[in-house]
C-alpha cells in the first residue's frame, strides 16, 4: 500500500511537471531560460531527484548545471562530489543504476592522465568526491565544449536525466572579431521523454509541431521532443536585421539535431568547437542552410534577426537513423520573436593574437590517399554492440596503441542497420570522404555521423604530446557504448 501510495505521488509529480513545461512553453511567457555562468573552480554535486530517483547536477543550490568559462592556458578545476542515492530507482543495462559517476570533457585537448579528463580510472560511488585539475592548453581552438557524465554502463541514463553542461574556451573573437559586437546565446538541447499518457503526449507533440507521418526508414513512434535550456520551445528574442552569436550544443545521448532556420541560413564559424579559421585563417564562417548536429556535436553560427511581423523557428528536420534506428522526426525547438536590439557590451576580448595549426597541404593530400593505418568497424547483434567485433570491457587493453607526432588515416565502417556517430577523446579529426568519395566542404570535428551502410574517412590529429596516456574513442549514442560500443587507444 506504502509502495503503492509513493508510486502515485511519484506520478502525480511527474505529470505535474510535464503540465507545468506544457503551461510555460504555450504561455505568453516563454522566454528562452538564460544559463548560469561559473568561472574556475567549480563545485559540482551530482544528487539524486527524492521523488523521481532521477539524477541530476546541482550547482550553488540550484539544478541547472552551469556554463563553466575557461581561458586557454588555465586551469579547469572542477569538485565533483557524488551525493546520488545509493540505491537508484533507475535502471541502466538491464539492473538497478549503481550510481557511480564520472566527468569528461568533451572536445578539449588536454591529457587524459588522473586528474585530468581520465574516464576510466577516476570514478566516485555515492559518498566519493573527485577532484578535477584541467590544464587546457594555450593553443586550444576557442569555442563550445561541453561535460557530461562517463561512467560505462550508465552514461545514457545519466545524460537522458540532464547530467551535463556547456563549457566556453574563452577567445573565438581573436578568429571571428565581429561577434564580439554580437549578443552570445548559448542553447543546450536536452530530451523530454515523451509522456505515456496519450492526451499528454499529444499536447506535447502538438507544441512542438512535431512530424506525425514516419521519418525515414525507422519504423518506431517519437519518444522525445527537444527541450532548450530546459524549455519547451521558447521564445527567442531578437530584433529585425540584429546578428546574434548563437552557440548550440545537442546533449541528447542519441537524437540528431539537423538544425535549420526558417528565415535563413546559419553563418556558422565553428563546428564542435573549432573555429572554422583555425586550420583555415582564409576561412572565417561558411553560410549552411542547415546543420546536422550528431549527439554530443556542437555549432556555433552568426544568426540575423528575421523581418518584423514574419514568423520565424529555429527546427530541426527529420533525420533517417536506419531501419534499426530511432524515431527522430521534425519538430520545431524554438520560436524567434522580434524584440529589442540588444545592447552588447563589449568586453576587453582575448589578448594575443589567434594561433592557427595548418597543415600543408601537400601533407594532408599524401594521409588521404594512404591506405588506412586503423578501421573502426561498428557491429551489433542481440547481446551486444562493437568494435572490431570486441565488446568493451574495463579490465580490457588498449585496442591500439599510437605514437605520438602523427597524423593518421583511419576509416570508420557502419555495416549495422543504424546510425552511429563516431567520437573519439582529446582529438578532433578531418572528414574528408563519405563512402570513399570526397566531401566538398572537408571539417575538423570531434564526433561524426556515420549513416548505416556507410563509410567516412578521417585525419586523425594525434600530433599534440599532452593526449599522451590512455584514451577512448566510442559510438556516442550512449546506450550504445554502454552496451559495448567502444574501445580504449593507448597515446604513447
Ligand atoms: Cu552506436
Amino acid at each position: 500500500m506504502q509502495i503503492l501510495q509513493k508510486l502515485e505521488v511519484v506520478a502525480a509529480l511527474w505529470i505535474a511537471s510535464i503540465c507545468l513545461l506544457v503551461a510555460t512553453a504555450s504561455g505568453q511567457d516563454r522566454i528562452l531560460p538564460e544559463l548560469p555562468q561559473a568561472t574556475t573552480p567549480v563545485t559540482l554535486v551530482a544528487a539524486s531527484d527524492p521523488v523521481t530517483g532521477k539524477s541530476e547536477f546541482r550547482y550553488q543550490g540550484n539544478n541547472t548545471p552551469p556554463v563553466i568559462r575557461v581561458r586557454p592556458g588555465t586551469v579547469l578545476n572542477v569538485e565533483y562530489k557524488n551525493q546520488l542515492a545509493a540505491h537508484s530507482k533507475e535502471e541502466c543495462v538491464g539492473h538497478p543504476c549503481m550510481n557511480m559517476t564520472n566527468l569528461h570533457f568533451h572536445g578539449l585537448h588536454v591529457s587524459p592522465k588522473a586528474p585530468q579528463d581520465d574516464s576510466l580510472d577516476m570514478i566516485a560511488s555515492p559518498g566519493e568526491t573527485l577532484h578535477y585539475s584541467v590544464q587546457v592548453p594555450p593553443q586550444q581552438p576557442p569555442g563550445l565544449y561541453w561535460y557530461h557524465t562517463h561512467p560505462h554502463g550508465e552514461s545514457y541514463v545519466q545524460d537522458l536525466d540532464g547530467m551535463s553542461g556547456a563549457i566556453v574556451v574563452e577567445g573565438i573573437d581573436r578568429y571571428v572579431p565581429e561577434v564580439r559586437h554580437m549578443r552570445e546565446r548559448i542553447l543546450v538541447l536536452r530530451d523530454l521523454v515523451l509522456p505515456k499518457d496519450g492526451v499528454e503526449r499529444n499536447r506535447v507533440m502538438e507544441l512542438v509541431a512535431m512530424q506525425t507521418t514516419q521519418c525515414g526508414t525507422a519504423p518506431e513512434d517519437p519518444e522525445r521532443a527537444f527541450t532548450v535550456n530546459g524549455s519547451l520551445r521558447p521564445q527567442i528574442n531578437i530584433s529585425s536585421g540584429e546578428r546574434q552569436f548563437w552557440r548550440i550544443v545537442n546533449a541528447s545521448p542519441d537524437r540528431y539535431a539537423d538544425l535549420e532556420l526558417d528565415s535563413e541560413s546559419l553563418e556558422v564559424v565553428a563546428l564542435d568547437g573549432m573555429p572554422l579559421a583555425y586550420h583555415d585563417p582564409s576561412t572565417l564562417k561558411r553560410s549552411m542552410s542547415h546543420v546536422l548536429v550528431p549527439p554530443a556535436g556542437r555549432v556555433e553560427a552568426i544568426v540575423t534577426g528575421p523581418l518584423a511581423d514574419s514568423h520565424a523557428a529555429l527546427r530541426s528536420r527529420c533525420f533517417d537513423t536506419g531501419p534499426d534506428g530511432d524515431s527522430n522526426p521534425g519538430m520545431v525547438l524554438a520560436d524567434i520573436v522580434s524584440g529589442q536590439p540588444s545592447n552588447v557590451q563589449v568586453g576587453p576580448g582575448q589578448s594575443g593574437a589567434p594561433v592557427y595549426a595548418t597543415f600543408p597541404a601537400i601533407v594532408l593530400k599524401r594521409i588521404e590517399a594512404s591506405e588506412p593505418q586503423f578501421v573502426v568497424t561498428f557491429t551489433e547483434d542481440k547481446q551486444g554492440f562493437y568494435i572490431n567485433g570486441q565488446k568493451f570491457e574495463m579490465s580490457a587493453g588498449p585496442m591500439l596503441t599510437v605514437d605520438i607526432g602523427s597524423l593518421q588515416h583511419w576509416r570508420v565502417m557502419n555495416p549495422t542497420r543504424e546510425v552511429h556517430p563516431f567520437h573519439i577523446h582529446q582529438v578532433h579529426f578531418l572528414v574528408y570522404a563519405v563512402d570513399n568519395k570526397p566531401v566538398k566542404d572537408p571539417v575538423w570535428v570531434d564526433t561524426v555521423n556515420v549513416s548505416y551502410g556507410s563509410s567516412v574517412d578521417l585525419v586523425m590529429d594525434f600530433t599534440d604530446p599532452i593526449i599522451r596516456g590512455m584514451s577512448l574513442f566510442h559510438c556516442h549514442l550512449l546506450s550504445h557504448e554502454d552496451k559495448g560500443m567502444m574501445a580504449k587507444i593507448l597515446f604513447r
